[in-house]
């Protein structure tokens, strides 16, 4: 059984596309694959009721119980391998991640970023696209390296920045282009693990 683990810190609507694509592709007979845990740094995270209520296992870190990245890693790393990963996603994520956490999982940790690198890694995307004038946004599914938003590209969607566009109405149509592409780079990944 090829298990995956996902990591948010937020709303985990990315998670539950994920989660949903699982279940209606029929992941578990096409690669022998399933969502083992979904697990946040953040104990408020909407991403776990949305887990819990799909039947997952879910768990908290919390990275303000520990005074340094690498002790909070170590920790995280803990509970990840307790589910014996082939791939961990990161699904709106919010903590850098130190370089041994990233070696410890390399080549199968993934993130979704929102934008199209190499433009813009980082925080604050929307706005940026937004203030440099681009006609053309989206987002980057890439591998994690331990240089941020900086791993070899896996799969990418454009959306066009319309006139009228503020940070949220662009946020909202790249969430969209989000939840048909994260699902999608992960099923192709799956049969190389
Ligand atoms: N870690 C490594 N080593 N490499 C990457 O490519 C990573 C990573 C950890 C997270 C997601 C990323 C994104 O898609 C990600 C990619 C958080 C920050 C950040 O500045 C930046 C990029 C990403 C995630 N976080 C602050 C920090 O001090 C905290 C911000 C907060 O809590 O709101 O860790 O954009
Ligand atoms: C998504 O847009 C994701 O790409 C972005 O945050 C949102 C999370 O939404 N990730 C980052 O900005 C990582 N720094 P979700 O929790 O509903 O999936």
């Amino acid at each position: 059984m090829q298990n995956i683990v996902i990591l948010v810190s937020g709303s985990g609507s990315n998670m539950a596309a994920i989660v949903r694509a699982a279940e209606r592709d029929n992941w578990r007979k096409l690669h022998d694959a399933r969502i083992a845990a979904v697990i946040s740094n953040r104990p408020d995270a909407g991403g776990l009721k949305l887990a819990a209520a799909e039947g997952i296992r879910t768990d908290v870190v919390d990275h303000k119980r520990f005074d340094s990245r690498e002790a909070f890693d170590a920790e995280l790393a803990r509970h990840i391998d307790a589910h014996q990963p082939a791939l961990v996603v990161l699904a709106g994520f919010m903590r850098i991640l130190t370089p041994g956490f990233v070696a410890r999982y390399e080549g199968r940790l993934v993130n979704i970023h929102p934008s199209l690198l190499p433009a813009f890694p980082g925080l604050h995307t929307h706005q940026r696209a937004l203030d440099a004038g681009c006609r053309f946004a989206g987002a980057t599914v890439h591998q994690v390296t331990a240089e941020l938003d900086f791993g070899p590209i896996l799969a990418q969607a454009v959306v066009p920045v319309l006139p009228d566009d503020t940070a949220a109405t662009l946020a909202a149509r790249i969430l969209t282009q989000e939840h048909l592409l994260y699902p999608r780079a992960i099923a192709d990944l799956l049969p190389a693990l």
